[in-house]
């Protein structure tokens, strides 16, 4: 069968939607092209360009870790589809990626695309770890990677990001929008701060001129984005190229669902994002909380208490009813309550959220969402479990994910099945040791600032609930071993 690529893009057929026209010129340039860009800016950004018959909303993929994405997209003239997987499986090929280069490999080239005249919008999805901060929100200096990218290196975002606006400053192409789409909370605010202080770091007084620079041409509008985009799998690729006709090693997987709320508040042009459904709006964070503090938070209450179960993937999670009544039981008791003033209906959105995890054919293994959890909790867990404690409550279903979280840890670190993927994964598994009694763990984790800040361990209530939580847990593991 031979490869995707606009010699043998076919013409449709039913569930096929293929590219009508090919923008001429590029105008984003996007940090870390990975899967959830492609089946969600990108898709938005195609549908927004086509409806407005604007044919210069190419997109410029940058990606940092490896050179896959490459791989992938070059042989196939950047073309891939979108496999919208629940009822009828739609298969649809997206053609609005206009380049990607590998910012490792091709630092300059990364740079001048971000100083392109034509260019007037960045995104990024560069996950919470790509934001590279400290504890307290700050640009971390102390990484190595930072600090190289201080001294001329290119490795991190927020560098390949500064090092291509002093390009842009230097060419005076104008100003700019930059759009972080990862779920953070005030994730425009976030980077706009990171991008100061990476800034403010450079050596020799090069920082004062970008920095003033940045103030005056770069808006860094916050926004939400909502997509369920597991790893795509080899059943996955069998189903597209049965559909096509021939191959595509771009497969990337969806929900039908996709949703983009966006703060009004750009520097220049930018595609008319409204007309594919995205929203624009004043103020974005009431979106946000709602967003990472229901969906994000019960996603990784189902992926820990899920994996400890057996369960492969967050719809077999979901579908355990005891499961899906703690979830329940920690949006109602938990979530809503710390919501409220924001004025939104946090039960029917959660009773939506649990529906799209329940899709049995999305297949999102409950291990690709228990990643990176010492990053992860601090956005969507944590801030419902301060706001319920300084209100004089015990967030018992916040305390049930944090605990679950920890039993997973500990089981990591016993091995089989169970692997450690975090950026902090030695830190964590030398913090536990070989404990194995369920106070000491929480003694231990807790005490890990990057992740619980110095508050949060000298709470009696909190640390008493999750001792509790973690020992029937572990009773419970304990329970089934024998
Ligand atoms: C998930 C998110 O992997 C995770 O941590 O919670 O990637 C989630 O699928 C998306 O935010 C959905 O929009």
């Amino acid at each position: 069968m031979s490869r995707l690529s606009l010699r043998t893009l076919p013409r449709g057929g039913a569930g096929v939607r293929v590219p009508v026209d090919r923008p001429r010129r590029v105008g984003v340039v996007h940090l870390g092209i990975g899967a959830f860009h492609r089946a969600h800016q990108a898709v938005f950004t195609e549908d927004a360009a086509l409806a407005a018959g604007e044919d210069d909303w190419g997109i410029c993929g940058i990606t940092q870790r490896s050179a896959t994405v490459l791989d992938q997209l070059v042989p196939q003239d950047f073309l891939y589809s979108v496999l919208e997987r629940g009822g009828d499986d739609r298969v649809r090929v997206v053609g609005q990626v206009a380049d990607v280069l590998f910012a490792a490999e091709s630092p300059a080239q990364t740079r001048s695309a971000i100083a392109d005249p034509g260019v007037s919008v960045v995104t990024l999805t560069v996950t919470e770890k790509g934001y590279r901060r400290r504890a307290d929100g700050g640009l971390d200096l102390a990484d190595p990677a930072v600090a190289a990218d201080l001294s001329g290196a290119s490795s991190t975002a927020v560098g390949q990001l500064v090092r291509g606006l002093q390009a842009r400053a230097r060419g005076d192409a104008g100003p700019l929008s930059v759009l972080s789409c990862d779920n953070l909370a005030g994730n425009g605010g976030v980077l706009r701060r990171l991008v100061r202080e990476f800034c403010a770091a450079l050596p020799d007084g090069e920082g004062e001129a970008i920095g003033g620079w940045v103030e005056e041409h770069v808006a860094f509008p916050s926004s939400m984005v909502d997509r369920i985009v597991p790893a795509t799998s080899a059943p996955d690729r069998a189903l597209v190229a049965q559909r096509l006709g021939v191959t595509d090693h771009g497969v990337v997987v969806a929900e039908p669902f996709r949703q983009w709320v966006i703060e009004d508040d750009f520097a220049a042009r930018r595609p008319a994002w409204e007309l594919a459904g995205a929203e624009l709006v004043d103020d974005v964070a009431p979106y946000e909380r709602l967003k990472l503090r229901t969906l994000n938070a019960t996603h990784s209450l189902l992926a820990y208490l899920g994996a400890l179960r057996g369960h492969a993937t967050i719809a077999e999670a979901v579908a355990d009813e005891e499961l899906r009544g703690w979830a329940e039981g920690f949006i109602r008791e938990d979530v809503a309550p710390t919501l409220a003033a924001d004025g939104l209906d946090v039960l029917a959105y959660g009773g939506q959220v649990l529906d799209r995890f329940a899709n049995p054919a999305l297949r999102h293994r409950t291990a690709q969402v228990a990643m990176d959890g010492s990053q992860k909790l601090p956005l969507r867990v944590l801030p419902t479990v301060r706001a319920r404690l300084d209100a004089g409550a015990t967030p018992e279903g916040g305390a049930l994910i944090v605990a679950a979280w920890m039993a997973y840890v500990a089981r990591c670190r016993d091995g089989g099945a169970f692997v450690l993927e975090d950026p902090l994964a030695e830190r964590l598994l030398t913090a536990v040791g070989d404990r194995d009694d369920a106070a000491g763990i929480v003694d231990a984790l807790l005490g890990v600032e990057e992740v619980f800040g110095a508050d949060l361990r000298e709470v009696g209530r909190f640390r008493d609930a999750l001792t509790a939580h973690l020992r029937a847990l572990l009773t419970v593991r304990r329970g089934s071993a024998s």
